[in-house]
């Protein structure tokens, strides 16, 4: 008796041990499961804010009694919108059985239930939303403030009573994601909605915080375009990089060139309808998150072809010389054409008209130069230009010329790159921000573009589309896109980055599970400040982001080996 006795102290301890590690001290334990899973962290936010202090007291917020009061003259239709989506997110009937199922609970055998003796005691009754600018923003920009402080209960407040201000209507929006991650279900009794008294004062570190989506390897339809946007408000990511074109497909309707996707789409019905493009752009816009669309060219055009005859480089088979591709009847844009610099003018009105963003993004990445190598018109322009031989200099004076036609369209935008460009010498205007996506010394490459003056964000390392057995998501946290030489004024060119998901091996069937939670420590990188690099940390919370978008309609993976998510009856 007496060593079984000891073994099961030995086995409690061990037990501790593993359900407390790692846990921000701050944060009132949850007090389910035994388990050696990562114990989730309730009521401490995703990204981490740059100062947030909270006390043991605790309140009650009753769903039906709630009040979110904005009483501003105008109210902001952005904020207005904003309120009714997380009073949804938060209290969400639907999707929180706040009868917990018996097989999803488990009590922690010395379960006290302090919050249910509290209960009687303390309630929140509002949030007050106070947007201190005079007018209502309506269109998200590069360099927005998103900065929002967020009292609940605190110092000088009436008791009972929160408040959230801000400058703009985009961080009323970033505060209230914060609230609604304050607020969290009992885990003692699994009904009452808790918050603890606290004082959140926040802005991002970076105004660049991105994902990459590529809806030509694999047409994704609009719901799950608004889906990815939804999370992205949930992780405090404001741009949406939309890889439209590439060899595979482009399911862009244009109105000018509608034969480049009646062509160039996979089948029927995979495109974007003129309405839809617009119904992406509006779900973006009042959640604060810009969209950035990319047409790459002139490498990944292929799918531009078909419905375009002339635009695409004719390779000749006897002087092809590239193993990779031995059979390739066509290449990149040929470059040697005036007719194909008219019709970008014409496609690219079009494009600068139909997005509202002030940047546009060009590609200029992975240009295969065997097949202009092959063909003798592209040989004679070179020799006009006089860059015999050097292919390196024919896409920059590709570049350098479509450059000159955005310029010169009505509808005025700012390039991005990839780092190509850059590397190849074109002349870039300091508005210009390069994209560095090459893995291998990002580093080097981030201090020789910034050394150059040039504004750049961080894709590198941030490839979501890789997959592997084990815990990965570390080594995404850990990169720092201010992790290279450089001085204190290269690394105010620093923007922020971009998480990728490239298309080639996902599609609709496993695109948000691949992307969350995983992308969610990228988006902390780029929000929280440089300092927060605790692992445990993250962690617990990460286990406990992951379980909020579950419980709020969202395929989240498990990210930390083990665990489950209460509250969610399966
Ligand atoms: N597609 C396009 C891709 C990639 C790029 N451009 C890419 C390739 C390899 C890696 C990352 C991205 N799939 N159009 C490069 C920007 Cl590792």
């Amino acid at each position: 008796m007496r060593k079984y006795a000891l073994l099961s102290i030995l086995w409690a301890s061990l037990v501790q041990l593993c359900a407390f590690q790692g846990l921000p001290s701050r944060v009132n334990m949850n007090t389910w499961g035994f388990g050696p899973w990562v114990q989730s962290s309730v009521g401490s936010p995703l990204p981490t804010p740059q100062t947030f202090r909270s006390t043991a007291e605790q309140l009650v917020v009753d769903p039906n009694n709630f009040v979110f009061n904005y009483a501003a003259n105008t109210q902001c239709e952005v904020v207005v919108k904003g309120i009714e989506r997380y009073r949804e997110r938060i209290f969400n009937p639907a999707r929180w059985p706040r009868k917990p199922a018996e097989n999803n609970i488990r009590q922690h055998p010395k379960d006290t239930s302090k919050v249910a003796q509290q209960q009687a005691v303390k309630v929140l009754q509002n949030l007050e939303i106070i947007i201190s600018g005079s007018v209502c923003d309506t269109q998200p920009k590069f360099g927005d403030d998103e900065q929002y402080t967020l009292k609940i209960n605190w110092e000088d407040l009436e008791p009972g009573t929160s408040t959230l201000s801000s400058p703009t209507v985009w961080g009323a929006l970033r505060g209230l994601d914060t609230f609604s991650q304050l607020v969290f279900l009992s885990p003692d009794d699994g009904r009452s909605f808790i918050v603890n008294t606290s004082l959140t004062t926040d802005f991002p570190r970076y105004s660049w915080r991105g994902v990459l989506v590529d809806t030509s390897r694999h047409f994704l339809p609009v719901s799950l375009l608004r889906e990815v946007i939804d999370i992205m408000e949930q992780n405090k990511l404001n741009v949406f990089h939309w890889h439209i074109v590439d060899d595979n497909s482009f399911p862009f309707e244009s109105e000018v060139f509608p034969e480049l996707s009646n062509q160039g789409r996979y089948h029927p019905g995979r495109t974007y309808s003129p309405a839809q493009v617009i119904d992406v752009i509006e779900h973006a816009r009042l959640r604060g998150i810009r969209v950035v669309p990319e047409f790459d060219t002139p490498g990944h055009t292929q799918s531009w072809g078909p419905g375009q005859p002339g635009l695409l480089t004719a390779c000749s088979q006897a002087k092809l010389t590239s193993a990779a591709r031995p059979f390739l009847p066509y290449g990149p844009i040929d470059p040697s054409k005036d007719a194909n610099y008219e019709f970008l003018r014409r496609l690219f009105d079009e494009i600068t008209r139909v997005f509202p963003d002030e940047f546009l993004h060009l590609g200029g990445d992975e240009v295969d130069f065997a097949c202009w190598a092959s063909n003798e018109d592209v040989k004679n322009y070179m020799d006009q230009l006089n860059i015999t031989g050097d292919y390196a200099a024919l896409e920059a004076h590709y570049i350098h010329r479509l450059i000159d036609i955005i310029n010169s369209l009505e509808k005025k935008k700012k390039p991005i790159v990839w780092q190509e460009v850059f590397d190849n010498g074109v002349p870039l205007s300091n508005d210009t921000v390069v994209h560095v996506w090459i893995g291998d010394n990002w580093q080097d490459e981030m201090a020789k573009v910034t050394r150059a003056n040039k504004k750049v964000i961080l894709s590198a390392g941030w490839y979501l589309n890789y997959i592997s057995y084990g815990l990965d998501w570390e080594k995404y946290y850990l990169q720092d896109p201010e992790g290279f030489q450089g001085t204190p004024q290269q690394k105010a060119l620093v923007q922020g980055g971009e998480l990728c998901m490239w298309g080639e091996y996902v599609d609709y069937t496993a695109l948000v599970s691949r992307m969350f939670p995983r992308g969610s420590v990228i988006a902390e990188r780029l929000w929280s400040s440089a300092n927060v690099v605790d692992v445990n940390n993250m962690a617990a919370r990460l286990e406990e982001h992951r379980c909020r978008l579950v419980r709020r309609g969202h395929d989240a993976q498990p990210p930390n080996g083990s665990g489950f998510c209460p509250f969610v009856v399966l």
